[in-house]
């Protein structure tokens, strides 16, 4: 027992955030697999909105990715992952606040079933707007790179990596094109795909292609696009 358990999904990017966050920060944990199909009585205990990622650390729970690794930042301040001045500590959240409240539901969006071939056209340009807005606006701005807010990496590129380690299930079943004039955001995906932290919690193009058609086909069924 390491006194730190995190309760994760295999293929929840959610999840994936923490986990960067611990290996960048070489905390040993304890990980507790949840079959989210199946998930044990017990686990409505653990986790207040019934989802994963939550960490136990001495006993106590903390839940929601973003929160979860400030939380963790701040518990284990060592490398600090947030920049020690405080307006660049609220570039980042703002950094982070995009991720969550601009890509993700873009990208819910897209993957969608069921839309008309201009619905998906629309959400194509919608996710190529945000991530033009990202490398412009972002990456461009914020530092010298190669990641969002300088030299060494922060909150910020956590919460995003997930989701562009999965660009290529977008590109395969909704047919998403990553912007050309978007270099900056390349060579940052680059950079952090060497990070061990990437490396040892990456999963395959066909894996998460196998995930997201399960998940498409949950929601065809159940008649409703999903709030993941
Ligand atoms: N906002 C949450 C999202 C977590 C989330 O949606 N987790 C999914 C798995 S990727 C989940 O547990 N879904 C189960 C459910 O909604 O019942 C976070 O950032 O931690």
């Amino acid at each position: 027992m390491t006194g730190i358990e995190l309760f994760s999904y295999a293929a929840c990017p959610f999840a994936q955030r923490v986990r960067m966050v611990l290996i960048e920060k070489d905390i040993r944990f304890d990980l507790v697999e949840i079959d989210l199909a199946n998930r044990p009585a017990w686990f409505a205990e653990v986790s207040p909105y019934g989802k994963v990622p939550v960490l136990r650390h001495a006993g106590r729970i903390v839940w929601e990715s973003a929160i979860i690794n400030q939380y963790l930042d701040e518990a284990f301040p060592s490398p600090p992952l947030l920049p020690a001045d405080a307006y660049r500590r609220a570039l980042a959240r703002i950094c982070m606040d995009y991720c969550d409240t601009r890509l993700l539901p873009a990208v819910h969006k897209l993957m969608q079933p069921g839309q008309t071939a201009a619905d998906t056209a629309a959400q194509r340009e919608r996710l190529a707007g945000v991530l033009r807005f990202m490398d412009a606006e972002g990456l461009c701005r914020l530092g010298d790179g190669p990641y969002w807010l300088g030299a060494t990496p922060t909150l910020v590129d956590f919460q995003f990596l997930p989701f562009f380690e999965r660009f290529g299930v977008y590109e395969e079943l909704g047919g998403a094109e990553w912007p050309a004039e978007c270099t900056r955001l390349r060579a940052w995906y680059d950079a952090m795909s060497e990070r061990r932290s990437s490396i040892e919690t990456r999963h395959t193009l066909d894996f998460h292609l196998d995930q997201q058609r399960r998940l498409r086909a949950l929601q065809a069924a159940a008649g409703h696009p999903g709030n993941r």
